[in-house]
């Protein structure tokens, strides 16, 4: 769902749109994948095509008679707001036009102050405007999404720029010429993603400083504990909250992080049980959240440093700072990267905070976060939802958090709540 804000153009500065959802595909059905995925046969994780709105190659070929690649039409010498959207389920990828270069404008639905860059780099989940001017030679150019950091066997989503009136050079019915193709620089991790400042901070001022850290190691489970969801036969999570009951499964119980409460939640990668340190689309629910840093190796407070502007969004990738070759032979528990983000609970409810990458998110990759419990019963009580502006933390909220100063792991958390709230 795309929200217009009818101010943009004028904001932003351009004359039209495009949108171009990009992600990766599997012919499998989703039922087959996830069968494969949870028995020994494992989780193939190659996929057979990456696709353009729909439209693609199958294995690096063309499908079937009829098959033809996407083709976005675009008038010359206009200033055109690109929609990019990963809508894809594990591959992170990167996007380009050939001899077009495109400014960054806005990140998961707020304004940045527009970056120059040559190629695009998403996520699964995450979702970027670029500017792009049309002022070429009027013709076709070829777009291009590839994989990055994870191979696909040739498999790239090809699909052509073509500007109206202009000579048609290029075929959407043929296969493209591998090397006619945008090439790509080598993967970086963290990307461009330190240089994004938001265009509006002031509008949504970050909290100095932080409540509550919550530190969550990431490897094969999130500190040793995979998300479940409550068992059949149990009730919603939100109808527990409702009740102010907590579901017997522990591995499907929240953290109570109270009412406007400033988190500062530190993902911190590490090498999991097969030796792999993997990179993550980390995605909040609910709410957005300020990025305020990524780097290598295990994150040590002193190290941060806040950014002036930092960027508000829902999806922020962890990345896997380490080499290539190595992966597979790293030790375990062995501290390989960190992405720092900070969230204001201001929006009363049950969230999920999880890996973006669907055979992770089965896995167990996430957690849920409560908050504003009393808000939820009064909600359920019938109240209007204008009631949330001025309802006062209870007592029930406050004491999961009382540690305003200190850094609290998960287990503490539970810990915490556990001993003030007895499940009923
Ligand atoms: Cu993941």
């Amino acid at each position: 769902m795309i929200i217009e804000d009818p101010t943009d153009p004028a904001e932003i500065g351009y004359d039209d749109e495009r949108i171009l959802m990009i992600g990766d595909w599997w012919q499998k059905p989703h039922s087959q994948l996830e069968n494969e995925t949870l028995s020994s046969v494992g989780f193939d994780w190659k996929g057979d095509s990456i696709l353009t709105n729909g439209k693609g190659l199958f294995q690096g070929a063309c499908s079937s008679p009829g098959h033809s690649l996407e083709v976005v039409t675009v008038d010359r010498n206009r200033r055109y707001r690109f929609r990019i959207i990963n809508t894809g389920t594990l591959h992170q990828l990167a996007f380009r036009i050939a001899q077009h270069r495109m400014h960054i404008v806005e990140v998961e639905g707020q304004l940045v102050e527009p970056l120059e860059v040559d190629y695009l780099e998403l996520s699964p989940g995450q979702r970027y405007s670029v500017l792009v001017t049309t002022d070429q030679s009027p013709g076709d150019y070829w777009m291009n999404s590839v994989p990055r950091y994870l191979p696909m066997d040739n498999v790239t989503g090809p699909s052509i720029l073509r500007y109206v009136g202009g000579v048609e050079t290029l075929e959407a019915f043929d296969l493209p010429v591998a090397s006619s193709l945008p090439s790509f620089p080598l993967e970086k991790n963290n990307w461009v993603t330190a240089q994004l400042t938001s265009k509006f901070s002031a509008r949504r001022p970050m909290p100095s400083q932080p409540d509550l850290t919550l530190v969550f190691e990431i490897g094969s489970s999130i500190n040793n504990v995979s998300f479940a969801p409550p068992a059949p036969g149990e009730l919603p999570l939100l109808e527990y909250a409702y009740q102010r009951r907590l579901p017997a499964n522990q591995a499907s119980r929240w953290i109570d992080l109270g009412n406007n409460t400033v988190v500062d939640i530190v993902l911190q990668a590490i090498v999991n049980d097969v030796g792999i340190c993997d990179s993550h689309p980390w995605h909040m629910h609910g709410h957005g959240f300020w990025e305020l840093g990524s780097g290598s190796g295990k994150f040590e407070d002193g190290l941060a440093e806040t950014p002036a502007a930092p960027v508000f969004r829902d999806t922020s990738v962890l990345y896997a700072y380490v080499d290539p070759e190595e992966q597979g032979r790293l030790v375990e528990g062995t501290p390989c990267g960190w992405r720092h983000i900070r969230m204001l609970t201001n929006n009363p409810g049950l969230w999920a905070l999880h890996c973006h990458m669907t055979v992770h998110v089965m896995k167990g990759l996430a957690v849920a976060f409560g908050h504003a419990g009393g808000l939820i019963r009064s909600v359920g009580s019938g109240l209007s939802a204008g009631t949330f502006g001025c309802c006062n933390h209870t007592t029930h909220e406050q004491s999961a958090v009382t540690d305003r100063q200190g850094r609290i792991s998960v287990s503490r958390i539970l810990r915490t709540y556990l001993l003030h709230h007895p499940t009923s």
